[in-house]
């Protein structure tokens, strides 16, 4: 099996990505999604054939199971939109020409992020770009109806079990050092925040409105390489996978939030080490049980993204670290929301 050198500078890196699954745990510990899914259904331009791309690219794995496109019977969730006549659009939010994607550059950085104020719904792409010296993973999460930023902000710093039931989550990334990412997604209208978690437990919030934009919502989705659809509980995904950038698209199918860690396992490492790891109140002793390559997440029930996937060639493990809020409370992998997966060129 494939196995990366033991790293110790990896540490941090290892505890961040524990940390996040720590706060996710403690999240959604006894907590049941906060809203019945929304309708995953987005809107069908034809312009999208992910499986004819995905079998381009992978002739021999023509009958993996792809991800089916989301449609839930369950009636669209009201929107929170604020419906406003004119849509004054900021200069941040890039929108070239009449039925392309917008484009927002985001610089990460402790203190709260300039962002614009309103963007246009429909077809959105962030690019987050990490300056600084530390990895960072900044989290997209839309309010609820009847949450304010305000009342987000509060629950958030006196009891995150609450602040958890006021938001829909679309999905975080890390973001390394040096590295730009881009994270893509189909925004209602609303009122939307981007959660930073700080390695010290303090958290940064930011905020903006998504406002209604026929323009916008003429978009089409973006081409995708691979399809992942995550249930309760495993990865509907190719197990083959082509090295080098690549356009993941994710949808949430569950009933459970869900989220992607992508890691490579040091030799002789075992699930029930991890498991043990992360149940340990004891300080990491030894090398690290893995190397964390990559990580998207958390992904509420109905969401889809697209997300920029980099992977070297190599033998990779992907697993869900959130813990099973309807049942032992246990991180989904040890229900089988895990999978190894081939990487080559
Ligand atoms: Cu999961």
């Amino acid at each position: 099996m494939y196995s990366r050198k033991t790293n110790h500078t990896n540490h941090a890196r290892i505890a961040a990505l524990l940390a996040l699954a720590l706060v996710f745990a403690m999240l959604l510990a006894a907590c049941q999604p906060a809203e019945p899914p929304n309708s995953g259904e987005l809107p069908d331009t034809g312009a999208t054939d992910a499986a004819s791309t995905v079998e381009a690219i992978q002739p021999t794995e023509a009958s993996t199971p792809m991800a089916e496109p989301t449609e839930t019977e369950a009636p669209a969730a009201e929107e929170t939109a604020t419906q406003e006549p004119e849509t004054t659009q900021s200069p941040e939010a890039t929108q070239a020409l009449m039925g392309e994607m917008t484009e927002v550059d985001i610089e990460l950085s402790d203190a709260e992020l300039a962002l614009p104020e309103e963007i246009p719904a429909g077809i959105v792409a962030f690019n987050y770009t990490n300056s600084g010296e530390t990895p960072r993973t900044p989290f997209l999460a839309r309010l609820n109806e009847g949450t304010t930023v305000i009342s987000f902000t509060q629950a958030l710093s006196e009891n995150p079990d609450a602040a958890a039931e006021l938001v829909s989550f679309l999905g975080g990334m890390g973001v390394n050092p040096g590295e730009t990412r881009q994270l893509i997604f189909d925004l209602k209208p609303g009122s939307y925040v981007i959660v930073q978690f700080a390695e010290d437990g303090s958290t940064t919030t930011s905020t903006f409105e998504v406002v209604e934009s026929e323009q916008s919502m003429m978009a089409p989705m973006p081409a995708a390489d691979v399809d992942v659809d995550l249930v309760d509980f495993s990865f509907i995904m190719p197990t083959e996978l082509s090295a080098g950038e690549q356009v993941w698209k994710v949808t949430n199918s569950g009933e459970q939030w869900h989220e992607i860690g992508i890691v490579s396992l040091n030799e002789g490492v075992t699930l029930d080490d991890i498991l043990a790891m992360m149940q340990s109140q004891e300080p990491p002793q030894g090398p690290p049980p893995f190397e964390e390559i990559a990580f998207f997440g958390p992904i509420t029930p109905g969401e889809t993204a697209w997300v920029s996937m980099n992977l070297e060639p190599g033998t990779y493990t992907v697993l869900c670290f959130i813990p099973d809020s309807e049942g032992d409370g246990a991180p989904h992998f040890t229900h089988g929301m895990v999978q190894t997966i081939e990487v080559t060129e």
